[in-house]
């Protein structure tokens, strides 16, 4: 046993929206980080932990790699993408068929730097056919030495098993860095107030989103509750009003939304109040974004 333990840190790397956080869960099998139809959703690194007896991966799913930074919050993102060439056993870099990665030559010299191999994931093959796929793949592999390359689909879990199994593979010898019943890196309080902002992706639209934060204020979890008040931030007073919208429709609609999703995450009930704060403009305030954990 001792001496054959495999462990190591898998880093998932891509542009925004290409399908790394499914990718994450789809590999440890659970549902950690938040996914949804819009770019930019994931804005911190974070940690999916999948353990067996004799090995232990830790999975990094990071926010997609901003071209042209615009505030303070997304350079931060980038940053923490930063930190993920640093520490990498082996890198997963996620593209998609007809979305053509940015900065390539950058993130190229940034992989031979850190000397870790990388398999080239082709995700939403369900989406793309064959000829396009071989293309893409024979077009990559002439512009980076990848170890391996692989064709998935995150959503339908697609040659997901054979990627984790290659990642077993490649996974040098080392020892366990969490305990082996750790999923992650992340508190109860980081989860919930992520699955409330997944529901703000979902629920309102264009700039919104984007300017909207989480805090969880209080969390007690009792025997057969867990009882929560949480804050969203937002950056102008008019995006207070439309969180809040006519007689409070919209942000009752979040708490039911959000609430079902709690439920199932914690596997308990949930009671869960939302406020609404303005912090003027925090994505170019340091202060703020150093209370929010940028
Ligand atoms: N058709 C298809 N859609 C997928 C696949 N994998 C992910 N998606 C969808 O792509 C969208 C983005 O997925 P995410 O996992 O949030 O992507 P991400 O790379 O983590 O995005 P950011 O956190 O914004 O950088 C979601 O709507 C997913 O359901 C796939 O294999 N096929
Ligand atoms: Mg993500």
């Amino acid at each position: 046993m001792e001496g054959k333990h495999k462990s190591g840190f898998v880093n998932i790397i891509g542009k925004p929206n290409v399908g790394k956080s499914t990718l994450m869960n789809a590999l440890v099998g659970e549902r950690m980080s938040i996914v949804t139809h819009k770019p930019q959703t994931t804005r911190h690194r974070i940690f999916g932990i999948l353990s067996g007896e004799d090995f232990q991966v830790v999975f990094s799913d990071t926010p997609g790699i901003i071209k042209d930074p615009k505030y303070r919050m997304q350079e931060q993102m980038n940053t923490f993408v930063e930190g993920t060439f640093e520490d990498a056993d082996l890198f997963l870099l996620v593209i998609n068929p007809g979305d053509p990665l940015e900065n390539q030559e950058e993130i190229f010299q940034k992989f031979d730097r850190s000397k870790a191999p990388v398999i080239l994931v082709i995700n939403k093959a369900d989406e793309s056919d064959q000829e396009t796929l071989t293309q893409l793949a024979d077009d990559m592999n002439k512009a980076y030495a990848f170890s391996h390359t692989l064709v998935v689909s995150a959503l339908h879990q697609f040659n997901t098993d054979a990627l984790l199994k290659l990642i077993l593979e490649l996974l040098p010898p080392g020892p366990a860095y969490f305990p082996k019943d750790n999923l992650s890196d992340k508190s109860e309080r980081f989860f919930a107030s992520e699955i409330i902002r997944e529901k703000i992706f979902l629920q309102y639209r264009q700039e919104i989103p984007y300017s909207c934060e989480v805090v969880i204020d209080t969390f007690e979890d009792e025997e057969n509750i867990i009882k929560m008040h949480a804050t969203i931030y937002v950056s102008r007073k008019t995006q207070k009003s439309i969180i809040i919208g006519q007689g409070g429709s919209k942000i009752k609609s979040l708490g039911i939304e959000a609430r079902k999703e709690l439920e199932n995450f914690f596997e308990k009930k949930i009671y869960l109040e939302l406020f609404v704060k303005v912090k003027d403009n925090w994505r170019d305030d340091e202060k703020s974004l150093k209370y929010f954990g940028y």
